[in-house]
């Protein structure tokens, strides 16, 4: 899979490109990724990639041409993308969902926005998308786009080591993980719970199964509304809820 970056701090994104995920990536041949400095499709002396609102008012604004010319000469060098994607807070919001769709395609361009805004024009001449990854504002798209690559990047097959861990990730059906103990069995005086310790496997899988709705019905109610539940899982839920209204009456 193909990733481009556009963006005007090309060494912000290249240092995260050695180590984790992504590096494995890129190592094993599954990925590759290319950064792109926007002042390269500059055209004046100055090398500008902003300019003064029209209108008036504080702030500066991201030309237009420098990313529609990276963006034309990766289509030449590199192929027509499945996507050219903006990363803006004014995006719809990035989720796992959108990281599994991504993984299906061949080559995704990143467009990083930087100062107070975009010329209009990008959005509707140049990308295809627009995502932001939450409501906070960053003072730029580079780290929006790291975010997207790792999501992206790690649902590829073979980039992670073991492919079990991606599919049992949390999220990948919509619910927060179970909590996970490793050595010791006890420690400052808190012990792993015994079930996980008898060896006994289907109970093992059934407590955590309830750990995770119980702490996604706690943190995360939300989340419950749209994950595909099976009837088992139903059932715990509704035990769990039954539970905590005996325990809201206790009180
Ligand atoms: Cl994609 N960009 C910026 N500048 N801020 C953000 C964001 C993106 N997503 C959340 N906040």
């Amino acid at each position: 899979m193909k990733f481009d970056i556009v963006t005007i701090f090309p060494r912000m994104v290249e240092a995260t490109l050695a180590d984790g995920v992504v590096a494995r990536g890129i190592e094993r041949g599954l990925l590759d990724v290319e950064v792109h400095d926007l002042r390269d499709h500059t055209t004046d002396r100055h090398r500008s990639v902003d300019d003064v609102p029209y209108g008036g008012g504080p702030g500066m604004v991201m030309k237009p041409e420098p990313l529609a010319r990276a963006v034309r000469q990766i289509r030449e060098r590199r192929g027509d993308p499945a996507t050219v994607i903006l990363l803006t807070p004014q995006g719809r919001r990035f989720t796992q969902a959108d990281a599994v769709r991504l993984s299906t395609l061949k080559h995704v361009v990143l467009l990083c926005g930087r100062y107070e805004g975009m010329d209009e024009r990008v959005r509707t001449a140049v990308a295809t998308e627009e995502l932001s990854i939450g409501d906070y504002v960053l003072s730029g798209g580079e780290l929006a786009a790291l975010v997207v690559m790792d999501a992206v990047g790690r649902l590829i097959p073979g980039v992670v080591g073991d492919s079990r861990s991606v599919e049992e990730d949390s999220f990948a059906r919509g619910l927060l993980d179970y909590p996970h103990y490793t050595r010791p069995s006890e420690f400052e005086g808190s012990r792993v719970p015994d079930v996980l310790l008898s060896g006994h496997h289907e109970e093992v899988r059934r407590w955590r199964k309830r750990a995770a709705l119980r702490r996604t019905l706690e943190r995360r109610p939300e989340l419950l509304d749209a994950a595909a539940l099976d009837d088992e899982e139903r059932a715990m839920l509704g035990e769990i809820r039954r539970e905590q209204e005996r325990d809201h009456e206790r009180d």
